[in-house]
């Protein structure tokens, strides 16, 4: 069943919960924002569209009339979408034109579905913005001024929609547009790390998505509200289950199911991906082994592809986690990674899909220290991989941690794809309880330089193909909605599933101008109370940070990936522990992955090999990363690392009471739920702050034997 938006709209107003702006009454003249209103839950995310104050007078003369060409889903969505939105951005219904055009049109379409846009002419414009690119130019057509959104997709100008949307949504002018966009990344996609009985691992926002059991005859509307929130970002694929797969995803029952969601999808541009199990062949086919080079798992493979495509012919391709935290995979028949990927390459060629194999991998036997393990092994087999395949990586060599330097197989793999792995969910930065915005780190991590190819080969233009030329390209995202009503369990979860569509989209974006428009779609576009919260968004990493894990210092936690467990020094693999990453002792703290400790640095280009080498070259941010120091080590500030220490532990405890005494004084600015939910929140983030300052100084305290110094607060 294809639920278009227009169709979910009339779901919503008959009750269902909707993203959909629908029960706009009236045609008001409001041109202030009206107050804010009570309770707001935060299930339409950014797309409120609340009206934009002032703005919105200058809106009117250019939005009079909607003109959709096209008869397919797609456009029903961009007509749907379009005119709620324009009534409740503008305060009252917008009539459509669909035969003629009157001035004032907003006129969206593509060169195949609107004669109009066709006699434009814009024949080299539209070829330069690909297939999910578009332009948006206020013209004339004849005598009429309009506005158009013009694309070569459908899709694209789905895509168009929602930029021309958020200009007014952030209060920006749209009389003289003339703006052309296409994605810099092809593959931008959710990675839910849902599971068939409906948990998440590491999820935080409730249950999955997912109703397994009603499909394929019954559809939450949610899916709908959810490819609609995606396609609003330029997110398009979800890769819907746990990279720890359940092979019985890949049986025919369930692939049934997995297709009446890429039905539900495909008009929001949003493909569906899978994970698989790479012993799916044994577990779900009966084939008496998974070894890559076998003939009878090499055709399983095929008609499993097959049998996928047949079912969805736009599939997208593999998900695969291979031979790590006992996964199985290649290596458990003595075959490497590449050709482990290469079979499942091989059956999704004919169809055009593709595999992304991760490299999140750490055997032990590779090398002593995790942080090197994946380069090592990935290196040796760059250039073995099929085309079709892009090696998945994770913005750090460890896992997600608060602040890790960029892993080096960005830059490091010259001849095989290499798309990045970021997490929304915030697994190791406070899960739903702890306000912390990504963007920042992200930024951090894009716009490293990894000299691959000389200054300026930053991570952005390794992943955007520019620095290794290759055809595939892509970021992903570990993904944070569930149930939970607000979809992402903390209201500021929510920007970071947002930040990562736009990050994707246009990696050279600024996390601030990202952080800017979010909260100006979701909480108000008031432009001191955005400023402020922009500006708390913009800290509340480095606040997280220095609360947790300053300096370089990583994985100070156990099991639950959420509270200070510095002392954790068993648990079933000594790279699990937290002992194994700080080595604190009695002469210092840190590890030490020098050119004199354990060559780690060795696997960056230089100059970022000699910079991370140097102790008194090395960003203080990563010092703990690659050096052991003493805890007498004198810091460019002139303090001891021990006092350094104490005072980040400090600052970032005090950082997290700043952000809770400027939420506080937003109270009456913003929705009072809304308000509330995230003060609730906002407690239990300053009391663990003060839990983290306290007993990792504590527990280092213990080897430093120094006294911890009084706070710069206190000593006022
Ligand atoms: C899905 C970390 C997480 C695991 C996750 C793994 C991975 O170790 O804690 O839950 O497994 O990363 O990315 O595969």
């Amino acid at each position: 069943m294809n639920m278009t938006r227009r169709e979910f709209v009339a779901v919503g107003l008959a009750g269902a919960a909707g993203l959909c702006v629908g029960g706009v009454a009236g045609a008001g003249n409001a041109v202030e924002p009206p107050p804010p209103p009570v309770g707001e839950d935060g299930y339409k995310l950014w797309l409120r569209y609340a009206p934009p104050g002032d703005a919105a007078k200058n809106y009117r003369p250019v939005v009079r009339r909607i003109r959709v060409d096209g008869s397919s889903a797609t456009s029903g969505i961009i007509r749907a979408e379009l005119h709620s939105a324009a009534a409740a951005l503008l305060g009252g219904a917008v009539p459509s034109n669909e035969n003629d055009l009157a001035d004032g049109t907003v006129l969206v379409g593509t060169p195949g579905n609107s004669a109009l846009i066709r006699d434009l002419n814009w024949v080299a414009d539209l070829a330069a913005v690909g297939n999910e690119g578009f332009i948006i130019r206020s013209t004339r057509i004849g005598n009429s001024p309009v506005t158009v959104i013009a694309a070569n997709t459908e899709v694209g100008a789905l895509y168009g929609t929602f930029h021309f949307l958020r200009l007014m949504q952030t209060g920006r002018p749209i009389d003289r547009l003339d703006l052309a966009e296409r994605p810099a990344l092809q593959l931008r996609l959710m990675n839910h790390w849902d599971n068939p009985n409906g948990t998440i691992e590491r999820g935080y926002a409730g249950r999955s998505l997912w109703q397994w059991d009603e499909l394929p005859g019954k559809l939450s509307p949610r899916y709908a509200d959810y490819a609609l929130a995606c396609a609003s970002i330029g997110i398009n694929g979800a890769v819907i289950n746990n990279v720890n797969a359940d092979p019985r995803i890949l049986a025919p029952e369930n692939l049934r199911k997995v297709a009446a969601f890429a039905d539900v999808w495909r008009p929001y541009g949003v493909r569906m991906y899978l994970c698989a199990n790479f012993a799916a062949p044994m577990r779900v086919g009966g084939v008496p082994t998974a070894d890559p080079l076998d003939q009878g798992v090499a055709d399983w493979w095929k008609a499993k592809a097959d049998e996928i495509y047949g079912l969805i012919p736009d599939f997208g391709g593999f998900l695969v986690k291979a031979n790590s935290e006992g996964q199985p995979g290649p290596k458990t028949y003595g075959r490497t990674h590449a050709e482990g990927a290469n079979v499942l390459a091989d059956a999704l060629a004919p169809h055009k899909g593709n595999v992304m194999w991760r490299a999140f991998v750490y055997d032990e036997d590779v090398d002593p220290d995790r942080a090197k393990r994946a380069y090592i092994e990935f290196t040796k087999l760059d250039g073995q991989f099929r085309p079709n395949v892009a090696v998945q990586v994770k913005n750090g060599a460890i896992d997600f941690m608060p602040r890790e330097p960029f892993h080096p197989l960005f830059g490091g793999m010259k001849q095989t794809p290499v798309i990045a792995e970021i997490q929304a969910t915030q697994e190791y930065l406070g899960q739903a309880k702890h306000l912390v915005y990504l963007g920042t780190m992200w930024k951090e991590f894009l716009d490293s330089d990894t000299h691959a190819k000389g200054s300026g080969s930053t991570v952005a233009k390794v992943l955007a193909g520019q620095v290794h030329p290759g055809h595939l390209t892509g970021m992903v995202s570990v993904t944070n909605p569930g149930l939970h009503r607000n979809w992402c369990g903390h209201h500021f979860s929510q920007s970071n599933w947002y930040a990562f569509g736009r990050l994707a989209w246009n990696p050279e974006l600024s996390a601030e101008a990202i952080a800017d428009e979010w909260t100006r779609m979701t909480f108000t576009n008031d432009d001191k109370t955005a400023a402020v919260i922009r500006d708390l968004m913009m800290g509340s990493r480095e606040a997280f940070v220095n609360y947790t894990m300053p300096l370089g210092l990583h994985h100070l936690i156990g099991g639950d990936h959420y509270a200070p467990r510095p002392w954790n020094d068993r648990a079933l693999r000594s790279d699990w522990t937290a002992t194994y990453y700080h080595k604190a002792s009695e002469d210092g703290v840190g590890f030490d992955r020098t050119k004199r400790g354990d060559h780690a640095v060795e696997q960056y280009f230089p100059p970022v090999c000699d910079l991370f080498d140097d102790i008194a070259k090395c960003p203080e941010k990563h010092l703990l990363w690659f050096h052991h120091c003493a805890w007498d080590y004198r810091m460019k500030s002139g303090k001891m690392l021990w006092d350094e220490l104490c005072a980040k532990y400090q600052a970032g405890a005090e950082q997290a009471a700043a952000l809770q005494q400027t939420w506080q004084s937003l109270a009456g600015k913003i929705d009072s739920r809304r308000h509330q939910e995230v003060a609730d929140r906002l407690v239990i983030q300053v009391a663990d702050s003060a839990k983290w300052r306290d007993q990792i100084l504590e527990y280092f305290g213990r080897f430093s034997k120094m006294p911890v110094p009084r706070a710069s607060s206190e000593s006022k």
